[in-house]
C-alpha cells in the first residue's frame, strides 16, 4: 500500500507543534523508501558481518534473519557491527563516501520537505546531522536521556528553529523504547546539560524545565516532529525486535549555515558569521530553494561531495565538556544529538 503523501502541514498542526513543541504526523514517508533504507543498510551489514566472520569474532553472518531481529543475534556474539553502524559505518564501502543513498532520498523526500517547509519555511538547509539508530533490545547505547538537540548546537541558534524529524524504520513502540518527549519544556531556554553515559549529554532531573512528560508511539511511515529545544529522551527497548529509526534535521536558510550557498540580500548575517552553523562540526546542505534552484543537492554523491568538502568547525565548549569531535575527523562515537 502506498501511502498518501502530506501536503504540508494544516493551520491546526502547525499551531500544535508550536503549542506542544512536537507534533505525530503519520503517513510522510512512502513505504518503499523505507525498504529501500532497510535493504541497503541490510548489505551493509552482509559485509561487516563477514569480515567478522573471515575475523573469527562470529560464528554466523546470521544472514537468514530478519532485519529486525539480525543485528540482534550478531550483536550477542560481538559488538563490533553495531558499534560501526552507530559510528556512521554505513558508506564505507563507497571510498569514504558518507551516504546510502535510500538515506538521501528520506532526506530529500518530497513530501517530509512539505512538512519541513511548513515549519522553516521555503528556503531549507537539510543538515547533515542524520542519525541511524539499531536500537537492539536491551543493548545500552540505545538508549538516550533527556537532552535538548541544543545542547548539541550553537547557543546563537537557541532561540530559532532547527527542526527534528525522527522516523522510525519499524512501527516504534513503548517497548520498543520509542521518544518520549516533555510536552511545553521547549518554551523556555536551553536549560543546562552534562555527560551521561555513552558521551550523550544529558539534563539532570533537577534541571528538566517544567511539562508533561508523553511517550510517543509512532507507526513506520509516520515522523515525529520535534524543535530544538523540546527535551526528549528514549526509554530501553524491552521488545524482541530492532527499532531501527533515523533522525533527520531541517532549518531556514536564513539561520546560520555552512552550506555553499549563495546567500540572499535578505539573509545576510552580522559581520563574522558566515559560515558559522549551528552546528559547525557537520555540513549543511540546500535541499529544496525557490529562489536558488540551481543551488539545491540533489544527489547522494553532490551531498557526499559538500560533506568531504567540509572543513569542521569547533563547537563552543558550552557545558564544560571535552569536545565530541576530533579536528578533519567524521562523525564519532557518542554523537547522540
Ligand atoms: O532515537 C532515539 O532513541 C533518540 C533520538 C534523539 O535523541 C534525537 O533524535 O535527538
Amino acid at each position: 500500500m502506498v501511502a498518501t503523501p502530506t501536503r504540508g502541514l494544516t493551520e491546526e498542526q502547525i499551531s500544535q507543534f508550536h503549542n506542544d513543541g512536537y507534533l505525530v504526523v503519520d503517513d510522510v514517508i512512502e513505504p518503499h523508501l523505507l525498504d529501500a533504507v532497510a535493504d541497503e543498510i541490510t548489505a551493509v551489514i552482509d559485509r561487516l558481518a563477514a569480515e567478522q566472520v573471515a575475523a573469527e569474532k562470529l560464528s554466523s553472518t546470521f544472514a537468514e534473519e530478519p532485519f529486525t531481529r539480525r543485528l540482534t543475534r550478531i550483536t550477542a556474539e560481538s559488538d563490533e557491527v553495531i558499534t560501526q553502524i552507530w559510528d556512521g559505518a554505513l558508506a564505507v564501502d563507497r571510498g569514504g563516501a558518507l551516504t546510502l543513498p535510500s538515506i538521501f532520498e528520506i532526506i530529500r523526500h518530497p513530501p517530509l520537505l512539505d512538512v519541513a517547509e511548513s515549519l522553516c519555511g521555503p528556503e531549507l538547509i537539510a543538515s547533515s546531522i542524520y542519525r541511524l539508530r539499531p536500537k537492539v533490545p536491551f543493548h545500552g547505547r540505545g538508549i538516550v536521556p533527556w537532552h535538548q538537540d541544543s545542547g548539541y548546537f550553537e547557543p546563537y541558534c537557541d532561540q530559532s528553529l532547527i527542526l527534528t524529524c525522527w522516523l522510525p524504520l519499524v512501527d516504534a513502540t513503548p517497548e520498543m523504547g520509542c521518544m518520549q518527549v516533555l510536552r511545553y519544556g521547549h518554551r523556555g531556554a536551553v536549560v543546562p546539560h552534562g555527560h551521561g553515559d555513552h558521551h550523550y549529554l544529558e539534563i539532570k532531573e533537577e534541571n528538566l524545565p517544567e511539562g508533561e512528560i508523553v511517550t510517543v508511539p509512532v507507526r513506520r511511515g509516520g515522523v515525529v516532529l520535534m524543535t530544538n529545544r523540546t527535551p526528549h529522551m528514549s526509554t530501553p527497548n524491552t521488545s524482541d525486535c530492532i527499532r531501527w529509526s533515523m533522525d533527520l534535521r531541517y532549518q531556514s536558510a536564513s539561520l546560520p549555515t555552512n552550506a555553499p550557498i549563495t546567500r540572499l540580500p535578505e539573509e545576510q548575517l552580522p559581520d563574522g558569521w558566515a559560515p558559522a552553523a549551528c552546528y559547525p562540526p557537520e555540513a549543511d546542505a540546500l535541499i529544496r530553494s525557490a529562489k536558488r534552484p540551481e543551488q539545491v543537492i540533489r544527489t547522494a554523491e553532490e551531498f557526499d561531495r559538500v560533506r568531504s568538502q567540509h572543513k569542521p568547525g569547533a563547537i563552543t565548549e558550552r557545558w564544560g565538556n571535552p569536545l565530541f569531535w576530533k579536528e578533519g575527523g567524521r562523525r564519532r562515537a557518542g554523537m547522540g544529538v
